[in-house]
């Protein structure tokens, strides 16, 4: 049996309960399929692989916290420190309830290939809690963040491991969580990124990972004689990466027809005003059927639907596997030309093939969602300098960040014999990067 054959099949055992990491593993795997079998030995004989799959650690813990009539609530904590090869553990925290380990493995495997993506030094790591922080008060999201800090603490730094924000995790949470740190440990260090911008956060990180994925996408059009001037383009989501992802989609001169959030979604044929959904979202934190009380043109929706939106270019930016096979089926009967995913892992791995097969252009997660965590790790540049670069300068980078990862996984591809497969791409030049940097410092 070949040894990514022997590795799955080992990682399908052990992680039985843990479909989304399956899935993760499956994919990389399967894509870096061609670069194993030419290091084949090199490779077994440091068991490259079966480490590679296996977090560094996994931190459990238990989170109690009061609500505001005084009742008790126990929640579970994690943190994944998945792979520090390259740089300390970075990425995010996630507060929703379908939170339990198997969820952060899958983005913490996911996060060290994209972090190696960044070219910048940051390695893969992921955690949170199976708190929801909907429908809850300012201090009842305050003191969860603050019990959550208080084991969390222990376990991260700035030269150590650096989390940040991810779904129900924003610059209020970053707040509450930075606050309890600072008063557990009398220090003032960039152990979080998505920090407020008075208190050593960067410029455009809210924005990064939206922004970011619109720049990586330009490229990737450009590579294949497209643009976004005047596309029509279905965006799912309306929170941090959706938001900023329609303002920029809409700055280059594309209509984004679409938005949607855990209850429904809305179709805006006049295109989503992005003033509106921030007030509607980041301010009220209330639901789509706010918004469109106020666009008389707009339908909204309950349940799924963004996919079935006659659209050139789609952009899940919600969460993992809301793409599936049906929705790849309807994106290509009405034409659409290009999928871009903001979320990670949104797409399900047939859906992908499907796309891939029809001839629809498809960047994965880890590349067209990285300008994130890159503009993370900027910030914590920042703040090891103790200066703040301007909103220019920031973009500026960010800018020719996610432009160099769309060359690089293109350029990946086209060395494997794999044009335009931008997955295995993706896959190949993360994976070498790690996988360099792993056998150099030797078995551990
Ligand atoms: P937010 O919490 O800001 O927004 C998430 C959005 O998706 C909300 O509109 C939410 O609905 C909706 N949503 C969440 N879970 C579900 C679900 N199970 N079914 C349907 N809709 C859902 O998170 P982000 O925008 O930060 O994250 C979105 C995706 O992007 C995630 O996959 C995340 O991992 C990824 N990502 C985030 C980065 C970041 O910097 N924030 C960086 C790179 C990737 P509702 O409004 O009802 O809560
Ligand atoms: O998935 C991601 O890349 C993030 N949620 C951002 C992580 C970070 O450290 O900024």
């Amino acid at each position: 049996m070949s040894y990514v054959d022997e590795v799955l099949e080992s990682v399908k055992k052990k992680n039985a309960g843990e479909p989304e990491f399956i899935q993760a593993v499956t994919e990389v795997l399967e894509s870096i399929r061609v670069v194993v079998d030419a290091h084949e030995e090199e490779y077994r004989k440091v068991a490259l692989l079966e480490r590679l799959v296996e977090p560094d650690r996994i931190i459990t813990f238990r989170v109690p916290w009061t609500d505001d009539k005084g009742e008790v609530h126990v929640q579970r904590g994690y943190r994944v420190q998945f792979n520090n090869a390259i740089g300390p553990y970075k990425g995010g925290l996630r507060f929703h309830p379908s939170v339990y380990q198997g969820i952060l493995k899958f983005l913490g495997f996911e996060q060290t290939f994209k972090n190696a993506l960044t070219t910048l030094p940051i390695g893969g790591g992921k955690g949170g809690s199976d708190f929801d922080p909907h429908g809850k008060s300012d201090n009842e999201v305050m003191r969860f963040c603050q019990s959550f800090m208080t084991e969390l603490y222990k376990y991260i730094g700035a030269d150590v491991d650096v989390p940040a924000g991810d779904i129900g995790v924003g610059g209020r949470e970053v707040g509450y969580l930075f606050g309890q740190y600072k008063r557990l440990t009398n220090t003032y260090e960039g152990i979080l990124t998505g920090k407020g911008l008075t208190f050593g956060g960067s410029l455009i990180r809210t924005q990064a990972t939206g922004y970011g994925l619109l720049y990586h996408t330009v490229e990737i059009l450009k590579l294949n004689g497209q643009s976004l001037k005047d596309a029509v383009c279905a965006v799912s989501g309306a929170g941090n990466v959706a938001t900023y992802a329609i303002e920029k989609a809409q700055e280059l001169g594309a209509k984004v027809v679409t938005c949607s959030d855990s209850t429904g979604w809305i179709y805006d044929p006049d295109g989503i005003d992005v003033e509106l959904l921030k007030e509607v979202k980041e301010v009220r934190r209330a639901r789509l059927t706010e918004y469109k009380a106020e666009r008389p043109n707009a339908e909204y929706h309950e349940g799924k639907g963004v996919w079935t939106v006659k659209c050139d270019y789609a952009f899940p930016c919600a969460t993992q596997n809301e793409l599936e096979l049906e929705d790849a089926k309807t994106l290509v009967a009405n034409g659409c030309k290009g999928v871009f995913e903001g979320a990670n892992m949104p797409t399900t791995l047939d859906a992908t093939k499907y796309l891939q097969e029809n001839g629809v252009l498809f960047t994965p997660g880890k590349a067209s969602n990285a300008g994130g965590v890159a503009t993370s790790a900027l910030e914590m540049t920042q703040n090891s300098e103790r200066l703040s670069w301007s909103a220019e300068e920031v973009d500026t980078r960010l800018k020719m960040i996610m432009t160099g990862i769309a060359d690089t996984i293109a350029e990946a591809a086209d060395r494997y014999g794999m044009t335009g497969n931008y997955v295995a791409g993706a896959n190949i030049a993360g994976f070498e990067k790690v996988a360099e940097a792993m056998i150099a410092q030797g078995v551990y």
